[in-house]
């Protein structure tokens, strides 16, 4: 029962700022059994918003269906605190369920210390951490019971149990608790649920807010891993693979689809590890999918397994004709060695070939990870992964971006449990030094600031690489046009080019004004040459800078003072014959060095090479 109570009425209680800060108020005025939240402090200035956090919402959806009542909500610690305290003083939960991973385990102690200490209501913990959690979590937060694994089935008992005193936590199956006497029990494991359709769908009902935003759905369509990769928390406790039928699948995203603006971009993320592990079963999703959008416009991304995608190439195919928009792919490292420490089932070739086949079927955008600091790493494993990271990169012509992670030893995983045997000293067992910024791990060679200096260089080298093809016309221009929209970006250039498309901005100004159709290339010109309105696309005092005679630098070319005073003229103002009686005025003389002096049409031209110059569209 609740301790400290405060009678309300009816009226919504704010217990945060107004404006565009969260209030309380938001939430919605009723009763519940229970509410899950899935909280993390906003470190960086970031929170992630990405995946749905299903878990929640799904615990919600079954206890609704089941006979009692509870929503979820994700955010920061912050709108957690303010939710609990708005629901314990207007006895609007009986309950509190926390969601727990690596990132948040001290957030939910204390988040558990505070409600219990003020309003004494049951808190209940599960999550994927949770499995590495027991005693001291236990002692340290005043938790009534940690749930390991799936958590549908387990979280019915609990709610038998404190709000009808039904059964005994003891007899509960897949926890681990206190007793009266302080004496720390750890229940055997449940099995898992073999049958996910019975699982109800997510809905409304669902959200201790409203949802305001339904342009972005996830979905998971199985459960569970058939690997068994060193470094993740799946490949760690390994389930059974199961799936949800196709049919349920497609009906959830119908149901969804219909609720999501048409006016907006809709996307859905499938979330599964294992998405693409049963070819059979993906091509009947994409057959659906397909049928989808025919009435309904989407974007839609999903995760996939370079080996399956390797074996099974035509799924590849598949998916880029139901119009897969993205597809998050595990790449971690790249040579062989040590790809196989980590278990991965996969080669460096296996990638490439992957990164190639995804590239010709057109699919618009592949993601991967590399790991830095992980199993066997060394400058020379590094100097490896550069090499690795550019020539995919180069191979992906645009589709492929690279992330750069340090390496998260996660609890229970088989590197962390023998991390002396893959060459790793686990420099903070406790996790106190990360927010996602820092890394974890150092070895022989590295200390955690030898691995964070090879994070910064992998991820300065990939965006030099990536801006390097852009400059010299390395993406295909169909890829430009998908990318540059006379508006802006579309949709389909994703962030890390976004990025390398800014510290290009002569690239991006190019594509973007002849998408504005504000000018034309040498090639398109109906007119003489000498008629032409050359124009530069970026602005001097930006980008240009003079060093002394024959030496004006412009984004990292060096211009001769001919070059220099071409580019000046090109305004648009003047035609290229014009321009070229001006340049030849100033610059009389060959200066006899020998070399041979380009005409001003050919500066022209390889200003236009250069991205600086287009022509104007009259
Ligand atoms: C989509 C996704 C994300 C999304 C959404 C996160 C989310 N929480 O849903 C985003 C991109 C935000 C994300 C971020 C991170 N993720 Co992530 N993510 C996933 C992924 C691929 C799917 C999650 C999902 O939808 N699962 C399906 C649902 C049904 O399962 P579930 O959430 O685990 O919930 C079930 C049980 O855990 C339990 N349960 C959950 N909460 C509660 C609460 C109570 C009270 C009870 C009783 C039970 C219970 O019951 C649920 C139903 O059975 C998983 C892999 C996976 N297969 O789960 C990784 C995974 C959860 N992520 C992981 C990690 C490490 C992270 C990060 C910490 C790492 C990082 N540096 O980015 C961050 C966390 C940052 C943050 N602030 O949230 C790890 C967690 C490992 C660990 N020990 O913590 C996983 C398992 C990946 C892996 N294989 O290693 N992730
Ligand atoms: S990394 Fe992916 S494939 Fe490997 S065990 Fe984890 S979920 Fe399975």
């Amino acid at each position: 029962m609740q301790k400290e109570t405060a009678d309300f009425g009816n009226d919504p209680v704010c217990l945060g700022d107004s404006g565009n800060r969260f209030s309380g108020a938001m939430v919605r005025d009723m009763m519940r059994d229970i509410v899950f939240l899935n909280v993390h402090r906003k470190y960086l200035d970031y929170i992630p918003s990405y995946g749905g956090f299903l878990g929640i919402y799904i615990l919600s959806a079954w206890v609704n269906a089941n006979g009692y009542t509870g929503q979820g909500f994700a955010g920061t610690l912050h709108q957690g605190r303010i939710i609990a305290d708005n629901l314990c003083l207007r006895k609007q939960v009986e309950i509190l369920g926390l969601y727990c991973d690596y990132a948040n385990v001290t957030e939910n102690i204390w988040l558990t210390r505070y409600v219990k200490e003020r309003y004494g209501i049951p808190v209940i913990l599960g999550g994927p951490q949770a499995t590495s959690l027991g005693e001291d979590f236990l002692r340290q937060s005043g938790c009534d019971a940690i749930a390991f694994y799936e958590g549908e089935l387990t979280v019915m008992e609990l709610l038998n149990y404190f709000l009808d005193g039904a059964g005994s936590l003891a007899d509960i199956r897949g926890i681990a608790y206190l007793d009266e006497h302080g004496v720390f029990h750890k229940n055997p494991l449940r099995g898992v649920i073999h049958n996910l359709d019975a699982i109800p769908f997510i809905d409304e009902d669902c959200y201790l807010i409203p949802r305001q935003d339904w342009s972005e759905i996830s979905i998971i369509t199985g459960r569970g891993c058939p690997f068994r990769c060193a470094f993740c928390h799946e490949g760690a406790g390994a389930k059974a693979v199961r799936y949800r039928s196709v049919d349920n699948v497609l009906q959830e995203i119908e149901l969804c689809l219909k609720k999501m603006p048409p006016e907006q971009k809709r996307r859905i993320l499938f979330t599964d590890d294992t998405f693409t592990l049963k070819p059979d079963r993906v091509k009947e999703i994409c057959a659906g999918l397909k049928e989808l959008r025919k009435t309904y416009s989407f974007f839609w991304f999903c995760e996939a397994h370079a080996g399956m995608l390797r074996r099974c190439p035509e799924m590849i195919r598949d998916l880029a004709e139901a119009g897969c928009s993205r597809i998050q792919l595990g790449i971690e490292a790249g040579t062989a060695d040590v790809l196989k420490a980590y278990r991965k089932n996969i080669t460096p070739d296996d990638i490439r070939e992957v990164v190639a086949r995804c590239r010709d079927a057109g699919i618009p955008q592949l993601f991967g990870n590399i790991i830095v600091g992980g199993a066997l790493f060394s400058g020379e494993v590094f100097e490896e992964d550069l090499k690795f990271g550019e020539e995919i990169l180069i191979l992906g012509q645009g589709v492929l971006e690279l992330g750069v992670v340090s390496y998260w030893p996660l609890p229970e995983t088989e590197l962390t449990r023998n991390a002396a045997s893959y060459g790793i000293r686990i420099a903070d067992p406790d996790f106190i030094t990360t927010v996602d910024d820092f890394p974890q791990t150092e070895n022989a060679e590295f200390d955690v600031w030898g691995i964070n200096a090879c994070v910064q260089r992998m991820r300065r080298k990939f965006n030099e690489v990536m801006v390097n093809m852009l400059r010299n016309r390395m993406i295909p221009e169909e890829r430009m046009w998908q990318w540059i929209d006379s508006c802006g970006f579309t949709d389909l250039v994703s962030g890390y080019w976004q990025e390398a498309l800014k510290a290009a901005p002569e690239v991006y100004a190019w594509y973007h004004l002849r998408a504005d159709n504000e000018v034309i290339t040498s090639d398109e010109l109906s007119e003489p040459f000498e008629s032409s309105r050359p124009i530069r696309v970026i602005g001097l005092n930006s980008y240009a800078e003079y060093q002394g005679p024959d030496r004006t630098m412009v984004l990292g070319h060096e211009l001769t003072d001919r070059e220099r005073d071409t580019l000046v003229l090109c305004t648009g103002r003047i035609t290229a014959g014009e321009i070229a009686a001006e340049v030849n005025r100033r610059y009389p003389e060959d200066p006899g060095d020998g070399k041979p002096r380009p005409s001003v049409r050919e500066i022209i031209l390889k200003l236009e090479k250069l991205f600086l110059v287009a022509f104007a569209r009259e």
